[in-house]
């Protein structure tokens, strides 16, 4: 049964066998939302069976654990996945099956140890994660629980703020416009489904008056449009009217989040777009006034992943200020966010699953992360599956912001949708994060 079937947030009685073994560990090379190869396996016990895939990004950072690929170029250009299918198939595996399920820090950390290099690279992150992910699920599975309450406790009720990104551009789009993502983030509303609404709302009113001025509504890589525009404030512009033109208020009821992945235009020490050239102070500036015009509440890698003067500068200006996030530069890794805390780089961290490789190490990143007040969202990649494994991920880890692109495209609204599904299961005691989730302390 594809994951997208599997509800995971329904409650039944845990399974009653003895004692239950690892029967199935089964990998396959399937495709994702470009049509690009991916890792799906499927894990077996006591007659469960639990599904899970991975993502793969285009806008990487490069200290991301390794996302194996086969480099025969006569499949798929060489981005082929046998490799780690094989991994699976073959050491994890052996090491897996006749025995019982380890519990989740000791299946990954065993993964690790399997692996023996620092980033994965041996069996593969792809190979790795896709394990760690269906293991999680069987887990749920057998304990009879959702899966965010398997991973979470049962006092995981936060539902996070949907950041959509609605209007795409960077690596991500084939028009002239640098910056990667502009997310409309409807945050002031009192549940997670009116706040699906809104954005879903916002998004046709989007597509309507870019068509009525002529521009494509055709759509980049996470769903959200990829008109001819040039200048971020013509993105920004563009967004505002759209909210109005749903009926929604800017600044109260939806803000504006901004993930330029300004590694993509930044060389010899300067950022490049829309025809001029910033140094890294100029763009502080540039953030501020756009800050005091527009309602933005996030901006994601808006200096490059090695500007660490930009960062820094940044982080001290604008930091007490908004939201600042780190997403290339930490790669999901708690060494650097450890790192990036002596340092005083931004105020928040994306997590991605993939960028680490095992879940376990996503809940450490999260662990540093908090010890810092650092803020959390969690995130999808570029290209994705109908897996919705982060939207449980989020309710567990209490992270009170989720980005998974458009609310358009089956794999984006998999992670979408099962939110609503927890909000439902939760009931009463759901909580929505709200605009909170974005205001630093004092
Ligand atoms: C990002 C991501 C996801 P990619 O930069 O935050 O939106 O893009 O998966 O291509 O790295
Ligand atoms: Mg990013």
């Amino acid at each position: 049964m594809p994951a997208s079937e599997i509800p995971d947030t329904q409650r039944r009685s845990p399974a009653s066998t003895g004692a239950m073994t690892v029967d199935l560990v089964t990998a396959r090379e399937i495709l994702d939302s470009r049509g690009l190869p991916t890792v799906e396996v499927a894990i077996g016990v006591g007659g469960e069976i639990a599904i899970a895939s991975v993502p793969s990004g285009k806008s990487t950072g490069k200290r991301e654990a390794l996302e194996r690929r086969d480099k025969d170029a006569h499949r798929y250009g060489g981005k082929g996945v046998l490799g780690a299918v094989g991994a699976v198939n073959g050491e994890i595996a052996a090491t897996l099956l006749g025995h019982p399920l380890p519990d989740r820090e000791a299946l990954d950390r065993r993964l690790c140890e399997l692996d023996g290099t620092p980033n994965k690279s041996r069996l593969g992150a792809n190979a790795i994660l896709a394990v760690s992910l269906a293991a999680a699920r069987i887990r749920a599975r057998i304990a009879g629980v959702p899966l965010y309450e398997s991973l979470g406790g049962p006092g995981a009720r936060l539902l996070p703020v949907p950041c959509f990104n609605v209007i795409n551009g960077g690596a991500h789009a084939p028009n002239e416009l640098a910056f990667q993502e502009f997310m409309l983030v409807p945050a002031g509303f009192d549940t997670y489904g009116e706040a699906l609404r809104a954005g879903a709302e916002t998004y046709h009113a989007l597509a309507k008056l870019l068509a009525d001025a002529g521009l494509s509504t055709a759509v980049g890589d996470e769903g959200g449009f990829a008109p001819a525009i040039r200048h971020p404030t013509d993105a920004l512009d563009w967004i505002v009217r759209a909210i109005e033109a749903a009926n929604y208020k800017p600044g109260v009821e939806i803000f504006i989040a901004l993930d330029p992945a300004a590694s993509a235009f930044f060389s010899k020490g300067k950022y490049h777009f829309a025809g001029s050239r910033y140094e890294s102070e100029e763009m502080t500036d540039l953030y501020a006034e756009w800050m005091a015009r527009y309602p933005i509440v996030s901006i994601e890698d808006g200096f490059a992943e090695d500007d660490v003067h930009g960062w820094k500068h940044v982080t001290e200006r604008l930091g007490a200020r908004v939201q600042i996030v780190g997403d290339d530069i930490f790669v999901s890794n708690p060494d650097r966010i450890r790192w990036a805390i002596g340092e005083r780089i931004a105020n928040a961290v994306l997590l991605k699953p993939n960028q680490i490789g095992t879940v376990s190490e996503i809940f450490d990143t999260t662990a540093v992360a908090e010890s810092a007040d650092y803020h959390l969202m969690m995130s999808h990649r570029s290209g994705e599956t109908d897996d919705s494994f982060i939207a449980d991920l989020a309710v567990a880890l209490g992270t009170g912001q989720i980005k998974a692109g458009a609310p358009a495209r089956g794999e984006r609204l998999a992670k979408y949708n099962q939110l609503l599904r927890i909000e439902d299961s939760l009931g009463s005691r759901a909580q929505f994060a709200g605009i909170r989730t974005f205001r630093r302390p004092g």
